[in-house]
């Protein structure tokens, strides 16, 4: 049959299924019990809709736009009869980020809806976030006519077709549903891609305007549910052991736990006692061992620690888990000056053979470094290690030492704010303290907030802090707390963020008012973007146009958003504390604005340890990477 005449899909039919699934509690209960038939016909738009929720995808944050009206229509039914949720957003960027948030701090699946065109260009930039830290999240964007019966408003102007499909898939995968009868094979890519175990990130469904509202009979059965895999390592032992000899001969043993080791504390901490190594942890991987734990030299890179960078110097042997070997990370590929070789774990094959000399144990973290842990247990090799895992522990100590005076530095005049005020570093650790306390997440968001903060925290496992040091984008921090509004069983969140973070996605006030967010944000301010003043000034001697003339009253900025409770911080810990106590007594969004210093004194920051291949520094850092083997 033609498409025009297939019968009309009225508001009632788009009802009567909506509720059958919100009553069975699931789509797949739905059609179990014999709720919904498995051949449906309805538009391209709801069947969407209705194959991802067979995936568990029940949320959305959306901005609507003529690229959008038929979906749109098909949320306001599914969500009146309580089978999906939308929250409406006021910035692509941030709702983008809301969505990866949501999946990454909740595993909770969701859907990103824009229009066409400069609605969609805004969320594709943002989904950078999911990109670069593995967070699976759809992103449904409005697209250009499957009849090409004349430019459409918004489409990319020229005379080629796809365009908005081949930009999406360069970022990650995409595909344009030209056809409604194409929706299960785009499904089935997609339950894939953002459900993949180690190489997550974002999937591009392109949504044509002329096919939204086409219609086509749906097999339910037939669409895909998220896929169940099973968790992969080493089928034989060789390797292993291989690796466990290796480890067995090496005095001087470092483990660099990346960002995929988020999750797998248990094996890490085994992994790393068995095997007598010292633990160097990436930004986004604070907490996998514990803060105080004797084998924890905190975070290693291009800012690092003292006790991280001396860990990753001294080892002469390095076992990789779960990284990807960021510049910041492995400072930028010449970090490891000692090493004679690799063991590394990982489940993608490109990240497990980045090094020369490497034994790649490929497979599931925790699978792999479980065996390898049971291995290493039957053969003890820790004795030969105490000499360099003393070492390690005095270089910790050096590095507590550092902070402490850090911490402990009282207020510094400060020329723009003409006072003195707190340091960055003393006042995120006084707020990092008392999120701790309270038991909230931590977000952080780009810039000296973001260094300062991977060095500051104490965590003692993972998911306390959400870092996102893969984009480093700012703003992400804030437009973080509004995931919250569509999680289970949302949790208190503390958004860290600058002055220059917070000006990206300021709209994030009006959006958590809105969505009953409890939680944070407490903006470290120094009138500038300090973290690239650093920079500048490291490598050329002046700062050039990072700073402001213009003062904000940042409090009276959110306590204009009708239901933001904001607090002034003061100028000292003792005032800061009391108005974070204030703030988190109040039942929605609130919002500290705390000066904070920036300037010469080398007590307002915590320093860099590392290498970085960046600015007038690259011919050192290139000219060591060339020498050596790694
Ligand atoms: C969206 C975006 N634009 C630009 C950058 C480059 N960048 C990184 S940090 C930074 C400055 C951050 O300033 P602020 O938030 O005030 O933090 P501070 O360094 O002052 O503590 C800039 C411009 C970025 N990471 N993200
Ligand atoms: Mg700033």
């Amino acid at each position: 049959m033609h498409m025009l005449e297939r019968p009309p899909v009225t508001e009632s039919n788009l009802r009567q299924r909506a509720r059958a699934i919100a009553q069975a509690g699931s789509l797949e209960a739905a059609l179990v019990k014999g709720k919904i038939p498995k051949l449906v016909e309805c538009t391209l738009s709801e069947a969407l809709v209705l194959g991802l929720l067979k995936q568990g995808v029940r949320k959305y944050f959306a901005i609507f736009g003529h690229g959008s009206t038929d979906l749109g229509n098909v949320l306001r039914i599914y969500e009146a009869e309580g089978a999906t949720r939308t929250v409406n957003c006021r910035n692509e960027v941030e709702m983008a980020h809301a969505a990866t948030a949501l999946r990454w701090q909740y595993g909770e699946r969701a859907a990103v809806v824009t229009s066409i065109g400069p609605g969609a260009m805004q969320a594709f930039a943002g989904s950078l976030a999911a990109a670069s830290n593995g967070v699976g999240v759809y992103h449904i964007y409005g697209d250009e006519t499957t009849f090409g019966e004349g430019y459409n408003m918004q489409q990319v102007p020229k005379e080629e077709q796809g365009l908005f499909g081949r930009m999406t898939a360069v970022l990650g995968q995409s595909y344009v549903l030209h056809t409604p009868e194409a929706l299960r094979d785009a499904l089935r890519r997609g339950a894939l891609c953002v459900n993949h175990p180690y190489r997550a990130g974002p999937f591009y469904l392109l949504l044509p305007l002329n096919t939204q509202p086409a219609r086509l009979t749906v097999n339910l059965a037939a669409l895909p549910v998220q896929p169940s895999l099973p968790k992969l390592a080493p089928s034989g032992d060789a390797e292993i052991e291989r690796a466990a000899e290796m480890i067995a001969k090496a005095a001087k043993v470092a483990i660099k736990a990346g960002g995929g080791t988020r999750g797998h504390d248990a094996a890490v901490i085994r992994l790393a006692e068995a095997a007598g190594a010292a633990v160097v942890l990436s930004p986004g991987s604070t907490g996998v061992l514990p803060d105080a734990h004797s084998q924890n030299m905190h975070v290693g890179g291009s800012k690092g620690s003292i006790s991280g960078n001396f860990a990753m110097a001294e080892a002469e042997l390095l076992v990789v888990i779960g990284s990807r070997a960021v510049c910041q990370a492995d400072c930028s590929g010449i970090g490891y000056k000692s090493a004679q070789a690799v063991i590394n774990i990982n489940g993608d094959l490109a990240d497990a053979l980045h090094y020369n000399k490497t034994v790649a144990l490929v497979g599931d973290i925790g699978a792999v470094a479980e065996r390898l842990a049971a291995k290493l247990e039957g053969i003890k090799v820790t004795s030969k290690k105490r000499a360099w895992l003393a070492a390690c522990a005095d270089k910790k100590g050096e590095w507590a030492d550092y902070k402490r005076i850090r911490f402990e530095c009282p207020p510094l005049r400060d020329e723009a704010w003409q006072k003195p005020v707190l340091t960055q570093p003393a006042a995120i650790k006084v707020v990092a303290d008392y999120a701790k306390q309270i038991g909230a997440a931590k977000f952080f968001d780009a810039g000296d907030v973001q260094a300062n903060g991977f060095q500051i925290v104490e965590d003692n496992r993972t998911g306390d802090t959400f870092t996102e040091t893969g984009a480093s984008y700012m703003g992400f921090a804030v437009s973080a707390l509004l995931g919250s509004a569509l999680a289970d069983h949302p949790r208190y969140g503390v958004a860290f963020t600058g002055d220059g973070s917070f000006m990206m996605n300021p709209q994030v006030l009006i959006d958590a008012v809105q969505n009953g967010v409890r939680g944070m944000i407490v903006i470290f301010d120094n009138r500038r973007m300090a973290a690239i003043t650093g920079l500048q000034v490291a490598q050329y001697n002046n700062d050039f146009r990072t700073n402001d003339r213009v003062a904000v009253d940042y409090v009276q900025l959110a306590a204009a958003v009708t239901g933001v409770h904001a607090m002034f911080g003061g100028e000292n810990a003792e005032s800061l504390r009391w108005a974070l106590k204030s703030a988190h007594t109040h039942e929605g969004l609130s919002v500290v604005h705390v000066p904070v210093y920036s300037g010469p004194d080398e007590r307002g920051g915590l320093g860099a340890w590392g290498q970085w291949n960046v600015g007038n520094w690259c011919d050192d850092v290139q000219d060591a990477w060339i020498k050596q083997d790694l």
